[in-house]
């Protein structure tokens, strides 16, 4: 299995924390996105979106993040982490679709401005990124997990961006369910590395 990965992608480090999760080997291909190297002709080949994460298993070749941890938790997981339950689906779905919305558009953006000095207005991701907190925090105040009540594809899709926002200049002092939530999953075993995240090698 390979994945096609920049190390400072937020929407890669889920992926890694879920191959980590499940002790699936893989090889990691380096696409460097501060080299432009997702518009070399081979990358774009696999994903003409020229975007990061790719996973290859075998020639599957599936690109957006979301969908490849549905393909993961399913071929090689745990079925309670993406159940058949029509409504526990859709309670996870609903959380996947947030995390490539609001914690990407709010979260992300704010911190790839700060950190790769995008030229980009603040206002607009910083007022993403208040709603997606206040989502989360809504839930989380009197729930452990954002869908269901256990660990699901929901909370791996939330954490990497939410978990690194300090790189965003975005505080999470009003945020004390978030920062439980946090010490939940960190406690978790098989966490991959990422910089600005408690485990980074
Ligand atoms: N919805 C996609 C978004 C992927 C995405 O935006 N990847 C960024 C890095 S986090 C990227 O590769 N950007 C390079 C580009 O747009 O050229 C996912 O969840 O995987």
């Amino acid at each position: 299995m390979k994945l096609y990965d920049f190390k400072h992608s937020g929407n890669c480090h889920k992926i890694r924390m879920m191959l980590a999760f499940l002790n699936i080997e893989y090889e990691r291909v380096d696409i460097d996105l501060l080299k432009k190297d997702q518009l070399h002709p081979d990358f774009v080949k696999l994903n003409p979106l020229h975007k990061v994460p790719v996973l290859d298993d075998g020639g599957v070749v599936l690109r957006d993040s979301a969908a490849i941890l549905i393909y993961l938790a399913r071929k090689y997981g745990k079925e309670e982490w993406y159940p058949d339950d029509p409504l526990a689906m859709a309670e996870i779905q609903q959380w996947l679709s947030f995390s490539v919305n609001e914690v990407f558009n709010g979260l992300a953006i704010s911190r790839a401005i700060i950190i790769f000095k995008r030229d980009m207005d603040l206002d607009e991701p910083r007022r993403i990124a208040k709603d997606a907190l206040d989502s989360m925090e809504h839930r989380l105040k009197d729930h452990d997990w954002l869908a269901l009540d256990r660990f699901t594809l929901a909370d791996l899709a939330c954490y990497p961006y939410t978990a690194l926002i300090h790189e965003g200049e975005l505080s999470l002092e009003a945020y004390p369910a978030i920062r439980a939530w946090f010490k939940r999953i960190e406690a978790m075993p098989n966490r991959a590395p990422m910089r600005g995240l408690p485990f980074p090698n």
